[in-house]
C-alpha cells in the first residue's frame, strides 16, 4: 500500500504545483463565433503556431442567431462575423468594443472601393473580412435556367429548390424581383415583396442557409439562392454547376471583424484580425474561401483563375447591381414582422 502512495502522492503535488503555477503549459485560447465554412484551416493553424494558442470556432448560420445569442447573454467570444447592418446594431447597443488601430497595422491595405461603401469607413469598431454576393446556382437538370429571382415561380422546379433561411436576403430578393431597394421600408413595396415570397414559398423545399450546399452537390436540389462563395465552394466539387447574379440586382454584403465589449482576450483578438490582412494569408483564405477579403496587397498574390472570377473581381456593369444591406433601424421591426408572416404562413 505505501509503496504505491508515494508516487500517486508526487503525480498530485505536480499537478497542484502546475494548477498554481497558472498551468504553464496552457495555451490561451481565441474564441471566434463565425459563419462555417468560411476560413481555411490552414489559416487558423498557422495563428495558433505563430501565436502559441488555440483558436475556439463557433458557428452560427445567421446574423439575427447570433444576435439573439447574445442578447440572452452568450458570452466569452474574442472575435465575432457579423454583417455590416448587424454590426451597426450591436456597436449601437454598447456590444462592441473600440478598436486599437496601433494593433492592426496590415489593416492599412484595406481596398478604399469597398471600404467606401462600408458604414464605419473608420473602422472604428470593425474591419471587412470577406464580401458576398448574393447569387444563383443552378445545375443541368434544372432546365432553361434565366438569371432572376423570378425562377422561385416555376412549379415544375416545386420542391426542388431553396432560399436562404435569411430575412434580409429573402425580403430583399423579392423587394428587387419587384423592382424596389432591398432596404425598402414602404408598406406597399413590403406587403408585395410578401405576396411574391409566398408564392415563391409554395414551390420551395425549404429555406436553408447551411444543408442546401450539399443537397445542391448532390442534386437533391437544382436550384438554389446563395452565398457567392458558399455556391463556389460547391461548384468547385460539382464543375456541372452554372452561377449567376440575378439582372434584378442582388445584395452585396460585407462580414466584418468585430471585438465584443466583454471579449475575455482583447489583445490576441486584435493579433487575430491583423493576422487576417497580412496579404499571403487573405490570398490564401480567398483562394480556399471563395470569397474576397477585400485586402489591396493580397490581390496580386491570388492565382490567375481567382483573378479573373467575376464573381469575385465584377464587372462595373455587375456592380452597378449590387446594394448593400442596411441597417433599417426602427424599421428592422417590420421586416422581423413580415418574416414571422411568411414563415407562419401555410
Ligand atoms: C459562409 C457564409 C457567409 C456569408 N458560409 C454570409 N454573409
Amino acid at each position: 500500500m505505501k509503496k504505491f502512495s508515494r508516487p500517486a502522492l508526487s503525480v498530485l503535488a505536480l499537478a497542484a504545483m502546475l494548477a498554481l503555477a497558472g498551468c504553464g503549459s496552457k495555451k490561451p485560447v481565441l474564441n471566434v463565433y463565425t459563419w462555417s465554412d468560411y476560413m481555411a484551416p490552414s489559416v487558423v493553424k498557422e495563428f495558433e503556431r505563430q501565436f502559441a494558442c488555440k483558436v475556439q470556432m463557433n458557428y452560427f448560420d445567421s446574423n439575427e442567431a447570433m444576435y439573439a445569442k447574445f442578447k440572452n447573454g452568450a458570452r466569452g467570444y474574442d472575435v465575432i462575423f457579423p454583417s455590416s447592418y448587424m454590426v451597426k446594431l450591436m456597436d449601437e447597443q454598447g456590444m462592441l468594443r473600440k478598436l486599437d488601430k496601433s494593433l492592426l497595422p496590415n489593416v492599412a491595405n484595406v481596398d478604399e472601393r469597398y471600404l467606401s461603401r462600408a458604414f464605419d469607413k473608420e473602422m472604428d469598431h470593425s474591419v471587412p473580412y470577406m464580401i458576398t454576393v448574393t447569387c444563383l446556382a443552378y445545375t443541368p437538370a434544372a432546365g432553361g435556367v434565366e438569371a432572376n429571382y423570378g425562377q422561385f415561380d416555376r412549379a415544375d422546379l416545386k420542391g426542388r429548390m431553396t432560399l436562404l433561411n435569411d430575412l434580409r436576403e429573402v425580403i430583399g430578393a423579392a423587394l428587387k424581383h419587384n423592382g424596389h431597394s432591398l432596404n425598402s421600408v414602404d408598406d406597399a413595396e413590403l406587403a408585395e415583396a410578401k405576396e411574391t415570397i409566398l408564392g415563391w414559398k409554395k414551390n420551395i423545399a425549404t429555406f436553408e442557409n447551411e444543408q442546401y450546399k450539399i443537397g445542391l452537390a448532390s442534386g437533391e436540389f437544382l436550384l438554389v439562392q446563395g452565398y457567392s462563395g458558399d455556391l463556389m465552394q460547391v461548384q468547385d466539387e460539382n464543375g456541372e454547376i452554372e452561377i449567376v447574379v440575378p439582372e434584378e440586382g442582388t445584395a452585396l454584403s460585407f462580414d466584418d471583424m468585430v471585438i465584443p465589449a466583454d471579449a475575455p482576450n482583447p489583445e490576441l483578438a486584435h493579433a487575430f484580425i491583423n493576422f487576417l490582412y497580412d496579404p499571403e494569408i487573405s490570398a490564401q483564405n480567398t483562394e480556399y474561401v471563395f470569397y474576397l477579403c477585400p485586402n489591396r496587397a493580397s490581390y496580386e498574390l491570388l492565382g490567375e483563375e481567382t483573378r479573373a472570377n467575376p464573381i469575385l473581381f465584377p464587372s462595373e456593369e455587375t456592380v452597378a447591381k449590387l446594394e448593400m444591406i442596411e441597417d433599417l433601424g426602427e424599421n428592422n421591426a417590420k421586416y422581423n414582422k413580415l418574416w414571422d408572416e411568411i414563415k407562419a404562413a401555410e
